[in-house]
């Protein structure tokens, strides 16, 4: 009897994993011309592995029981490996801790499968109580490195206080994304530190950071905005100096507090890069995605940067553990101009939107800054529809001049 119980759910659950991963992901029409969205997110928690979470011996589980469940696959970082789209997930377990899992796809858009076995990232002296959303960097030194919110229990905190917490930049580099060297921690000023990449090339012959300064380990505080700042090594890495590159500011999307996702995009024009920010509301707090380029050789010089958001949670997107956030932390540019962005929705699951480095460019490049006032919006309307009424009274005496012309030659 139990051993029918155990053997139908057995097969029921490989048949229902097997579709999952083999689910063809068809991308949505029309969009707005500048990135496509996808019919299903890449990675969900039903995506992991059975082995990770029953015991598959019918002796020691004959319910077939979960024994360790998976609650949400999210903020990933990404890279190209040996011609395989890979990303590396957050993964949240039901017991709230996270931990990072590689899991690769052929195209980018579908069949992702976790790799055997979660990554096993070695602990410094201080142990981490719980890690997350890494960024992937392929630096010119040669190795890869995985940089990744390391949280504490705050030890200030009263017994009575269970949830207040340190948050540091951990920093690990592999050759194979299977072993990995866990080195020490990024030390700088800042109390807290979150959201922090290593620009993939040595500035002046150091290693360069993106960091996050925060005052607490939810509000930014007097932190400011993405800070960019040099180390002379990586195996101590210590910022002393942070220049802040992008502030947040005062009823924007970022106007409570911003981070930067992947390592920045090298291009022609600059560097580009994507970032997230989060603003408060009413039902809590809301994160959206946008893109900003900087300068080629001042890294601190923000060049373009358009208004508002870039890309913010949709539909079901908007639900979840931590509803009404999109975060991404994780592109990969294909050497054809493709760019598969690697978005979280809402704490809860990993979904891919495609583009082009042309189409990111000319958003970046084209699309109106933010005025910072309702009537600067205003105006930057009138501004296009003016463009637009002169365009197609152009257009309309150029079709009549075509049209006249074909007449003529007619007769
Ligand atoms: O819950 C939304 C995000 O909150 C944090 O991001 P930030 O440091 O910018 O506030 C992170 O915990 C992130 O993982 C999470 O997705």
């Amino acid at each position: 009897m139990a051993s029918s119980v155990f053997n139908r759910r057995l097969q029921q659950l490989q048949a229902n994993h097997d579709a999952l991963v083999r689910r063809a992901n068809p991308r949505e029409e029309v969009g707005n011309g500048i990135f496509d969205r996808y019919a299903h997110p890449v990675l969900t928690a039903a995506h992991a592995p059975l082995a990770w979470k029953y015991d598959l011996n019918p002796a020691t589980n004959p319910f077939l029981m979960e024994r360790i469940g998976v609650n949400a696959t999210l903020n990933a970082g990404a890279l190209k490996w040996h011609d395989k789209y890979v990303v590396v997930a957050r993964v949240e377990g039901n017991d709230r801790k996270s931990y990072f899992a590689v899991a690769e796809s052929a195209n980018g858009v579908d069949g992702f499968q976790f790799w055997d076995r979660p990554i096993t990232m070695p602990e410094t002296a201080e142990p981490d109580t719980n890690v997350y959303d890494m960024r992937l960097v392929a630096h010119e030194d040669g190795w890869v490195y995985g940089l990744f919110c390391t949280e504490r229990r705050d030890p200030a905190a009263s017994d009575a206080d269970q949830s207040a917490a340190l948050a540091k930049c951990g920093i690990a580099r592999t050759k194979d994304l299977v072993a990995w060297e866990r080195l020490a921690d990024l030390t700088t000023n800042s109390a807290q530190q979150r959201n922090v990449v290593l620009h993939p090339e040595f500035v002046d012959g150091q290693y360069a950071f993106y960091t996050r300064p925060q005052d607490g380990f939810i509000e930014a505080g007097s932190g400011g905005g993405i800070g960019f700042g040099l180390s002379p090594s990586i195996e101590n890495a210590t910022v002393l100096q942070e220049v802040i590159v992008d502030k947040k500011q005062y009823h924007t999307i970022s106007e409570l507090k911003n981070g930067l996702g992947p390592a920045p995009l090298k291009t022609e024009q600059g560097w580009l890069h994507l970032a997230h920010g989060v603003r408060n509301t009413a039902a809590g707090l809301r994160y959206v995605l946008y893109l900003f380029m900087t300068d080629l050789h001042d890294l601190t010089k923000i060049i373009h940067k358009p208004a508002g958001y870039f890309l913010a949670p949709e539909g079901d997107e908007r639900v979840g553990d931590v509803s009404n956030v999109a975060f991404g932390n994780g592109w990969i540019a294909e050497p054809d101009g493709r760019v598969f962005i690697y978005y979280a929705s809402s704490d809860t699951r990993l979904h891919v939107a495609t583009s082009t480095l042309a189409q990111l460019l000319d958003y970046v490049v084209n699309t109106p800054e933010d005025g910072l006032r309702s009537a600067a919006s205003v105006q930057a309307i009138n501004a296009l529809v003016d463009r637009n009424e002169a365009f197609l009274r152009g257009s309309d005496v150029a079709a009549h001049a075509v049209a006249n012309t074909m007449a003529k030659a007619a007769l």
